[in-house]
């Protein structure tokens, strides 16, 4: 079954000069790329992504991270990669959560880390399963930004502009 999965590569990844590395790696899994940005991250999107860890005490920390204020980068690169079994095959090169847990093999193993404060700082977000991924990519994406049809859309009229967003 042919399926869509979010990825990130987080602040720490691009800070580290990682882009490279973990676009090869994914590579690995045959899949398509059908949507590529680089995207500052604004504290509504950052909250909205992470919103079943609002009650979490690393929350605050979570949101500084994926805006960029840990590592100077504000931005995040953001994709989708769209094929057979998208989701488990990208969650297995990344890795469990926790970066000191995660197979040395897998990208988090490889490049992330644990800070003082405790904060896992993994490198890379891959959507855990179809319902996060179709929400998490409807967060980051617009419909006219994805090469091919993932859900439905409409299309709408604001001041004059033709726009689709998501049903
Ligand atoms: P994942 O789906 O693997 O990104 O895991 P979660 O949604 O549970 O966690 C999102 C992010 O919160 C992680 F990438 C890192 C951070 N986190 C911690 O810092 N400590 C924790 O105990 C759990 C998550």
């Amino acid at each position: 079954m042919q399926e869509a999965t979010l990825i990130l590569i987080k602040p720490d990844g691009l800070k580290k000069s990682l882009t490279g590395n973990i676009l090869t790696r994914l590579s690995e899994t045959k899949l398509e790329i059908v949507a590529a940005k680089i995207v500052r991250v604004s504290r509504e999107l950052a909250e909205a992504h992470y919103a079943h860890l609002k009650n979490e005490p690393f929350f605050p920390e979570l949101i500084k991270y994926i805006q960029g204020e840990l590592h100077d980068r504000r931005k995040v690169m953001a994709l989708i990669y769209w094929g057979e079994e998208a989701i488990v095959k990208c969650r297995r090169l990344a890795g469990v959560t926790n970066p000191e847990q995660a197979e040395s093999t897998t990208i988090r193993g490889a490049y992330g880390r644990i800070t003082t404060s405790g904060l896992y700082e993994n490198v890379v977000h891959v959507s855990a399963n179809r319902v996060d991924a179709e929400r998490e990519i409807k967060l980051w994406f617009m419909p006219d930004e994805i090469i091919v049809d993932l859900f439905p859309t409409k299309e709408i009229i604001k001041s004059h502009l033709r726009l689709r967003i998501w049903v």
